[in-house]
């Protein structure tokens, strides 16, 4: 791997395949080997340059598969993707015309916004950097879409975390009512910066791992074919695949929206993503689909590691430690405040029982 911090044009010969994508549209022609051997391109560049610039690596390396799949079966800029947060977004970047020589200036003053940007690409639909924004911002553009009569899919792509912000809550309340076509994809990897805790992530661990659930994802028809009387079910449609589902199974809670959920789904696994995607392109109702990923996948000190990885400052990339001396860096703001808070506490014990 080169550790050179600027990209040249030697630098292509490393890249065969990312240095040709121009625009999404190139890599719907590339064959299933190539698009490997391209996310295996993507995940060496995010190191690269993070490793420099310091960045959102853990959350990028876990959303290759899932956004080379998007743009593989969505078209933007005329449909449109909202990543919530957006710090995840450096892939989308890569492969809309953000690649090599730009990409290196990625968080540096005069460079790409480590967030994404309306003024930077016709590809990013919302600029965020807010936790939690992309389902109302979606919602706002599906609703404006149903108005208007175009027919673009709008596609919100949300982390586990973004799940337990009210506003997001408050969005998916309003999914049934506000639009009958909206694509929600959960990208579940269990953590926030730190792991995620409370209600919501202990539900969603329980989707992944609830063998029924399981066994209902993306192959519904055939698992109806297998059980008495499914063949009839399967011929009276979409509808008894619905109500048959509700027997089967106590309805997710995302169904309680009114939103239809499909999942669990391999989050790298290429070809399975692809499918489901172009299944939800065809919905004609809202769904969810609730895809597991790995934050951090292809580098061992991010996998080790998520929380360090999150957003990293620069580091050494054979063994992931931190470029800069302990010395070098001042104290963040928020263990600043911490610290603070605590020692007020601790002057008042009386009034908030701090022993
Ligand atoms: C309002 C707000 N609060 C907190 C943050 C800090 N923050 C950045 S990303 C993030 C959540 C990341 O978790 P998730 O949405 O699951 O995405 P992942 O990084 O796991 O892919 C948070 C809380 C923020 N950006 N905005
Ligand atoms: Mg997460």
């Amino acid at each position: 791997m080169s550790t050179s911090p600027q990209y040249s044009e030697d630098d292509d010969d490393l890249y065969p395949i990312l240095s040709k994508i121009e625009q999404p549209s190139d890599i719907r022609s590339l064959s299933e080997d190539e698009l490997q051997d391209l996310a295996a391109e993507i995940r060496r560049r995010l190191i690269e340059v993070t490793s420099t610039n310091g960045g959102h690596l853990g959350p990028n390396l876990g959303v290759v598969e899932l956004t080379m799949a998007m743009h593989r079966v969505f078209d933007t800029p005329t449909d449109k993707f909202v990543f919530d947060t957006s710090h995840q977004g450096y892939v989308h970047k890569l492969l809309t015309g953000r690649k090599n020589h730009t990409f290196d200036g990625v968080r540096k003053t005069g460079g790409l916004s480590g967030f994404l940007s309306r003024d930077e690409s016709p590809h990013d639909a919302f600029g965020a950097g807010h936790a939690g924004t992309a389902l109302s911002a979606a919602l706002g553009m599906a609703a404006a879409r149903d108005q208007l009569g175009t027919n673009e899919h709008v596609v919100a792509l949300c982390g586990d975390a973004a799940f337990t912000c009210g506003i997001t809550m408050e969005a998916l309340n309003n999914v049934s009512a506000a639009t009958k076509r909206l694509i929600i994809i959960l990208n579940d990897n269990e953590w926030s910066i730190a792991k995620n805790v409370g209600a919501i992530s202990k539900y969603l661990n329980e989707l992944i791992t609830n063998p029924i659930y399981n066994r209902l994802h993306h192959d519904f028809g055939a698992f109806l074919q297998k059980v008495p009387g499914g063949e009839q079910l399967l011929k009276l449609g979409k509808s008894a695949e619905k109500g048959w589902k509700s027997i089967m199974v106590p309805s997710s809670i995302f169904e309680t929206y009114g939103v239809r959920y499909f999942g669990p789904i391999d989050g790298h696994d290429l070809p399975l993503l692809t499918h489901n995607l172009e299944f939800a392109k065809e919905a004609d109702e809202p769904v969810i689909l609730h895809v597991v990923t790995k934050k951090g996948k292809g580098y061992k000190p991010a996998l080790d590691c998520p929380e360090s990885f999150h957003g990293t400052s620069p580091f050494e990339i054979p063994s992931g430690k931190s470029k800069s001396k302990k010395t070098d860096i001042p104290p963040n703001y928020q263990d600043v405040f911490g610290k603070a808070m605590v020692r007020f506490a601790k002057a008042n014990k009386k009034v908030v029982g701090i022993t």
